[in-house]
């Protein structure tokens, strides 16, 4: 069974997504982000950048354990591993790189910002960054909405891929980065699309966080 180390935020979510989808057996481990547990040594072997999330696969290559960091390396390993949410042909794999790199590069850090720098109370200290982010968030979403134009799924035809994972992850937190998707009709079909799967319903499903005592 997989180990995922994971917390209850877009890039953890993905993953949960994506195993459910694939029907792999999996384990949930919290790494409670918002008490600092990402540094314990034990995770930081398998995740050295510190970050959530990342697995552990007890039959990785050769039969091997292998642990893997990052949402999108993960990604891949996983369809490389199930053969499923990922083309076989070269010309069909190259649009599922494209949009799964412009989330790891873009759609995801940017919006990222945007939560953090809502948080920031002061008007003057974030009024600069913020309206910078929420730029290129929109223009992101922009650029989201045009590639989904006739089309159901970001990278494929007929099925998703790991592309449609990925960037829901962080669509998913659309209210929090203050974007109405309305505004992105495209984006917002694809959206319901995808949130109607029922590998999707449970990848959102799955407890994330501890349950709190008391
Ligand atoms: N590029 C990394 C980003 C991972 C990342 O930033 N994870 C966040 C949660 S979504 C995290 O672990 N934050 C904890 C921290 O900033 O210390 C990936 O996609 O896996």
């Amino acid at each position: 069974m997989i180990d995922l180390f994971t917390f209850d935020t877009p890039n953890g979510r993905k993953i949960g997504v994506a195993l459910e989808e694939m029907g792999l057996p999996y384990r949930v481990r919290v790494v409670d982000i918002t008490k600092g547990e990402q540094p314990a040594p034990d995770f930081l072997r398998i995740s050295p950048n510190s970050r959530i999330p990342a697995i552990v696969d007890p039959e990785g290559p050769g039969g091997k354990p292998v642990s893997v960091f990052e949402s999108g390396a993960i990604l891949l390993y996983l369809a490389e591993k199930t053969g499923r949410f990922m083309p076989r042909d070269l010309a069909g794999r190259i649009p599922v790189w494209e949009w799964l790199m412009w989330q790891m590069g873009g759609f995801g850090p940017m919006l990222g910002q945007v939560h953090a720098y809502l948080q920031v109370a002061d008007e003057a200290d974030r009024r600069h960054p913020l309206a910078r982010y929420q730029t290129e968030t929109h223009r992101l979403y922009g650029v989201l909405d045009r590639r989904l134009a006739g089309r159901d799924f970001v990278a494929t035809e007929g099925e998703p891929s790991i592309a449609d994972f990925a960037i829901l992850g962080w669509a998913w937190r659309h209210e929090r980065h203050r974007v109405d998707l309305g505004a992105y009709p495209n984006v917002q079909a694809w959206y319901q699309r995808m949130m109607a799967r029922p590998g999707v319903q449970r990848g959102f499903a799955v407890p994330m966080r501890r349950a709190e005592a008391g």
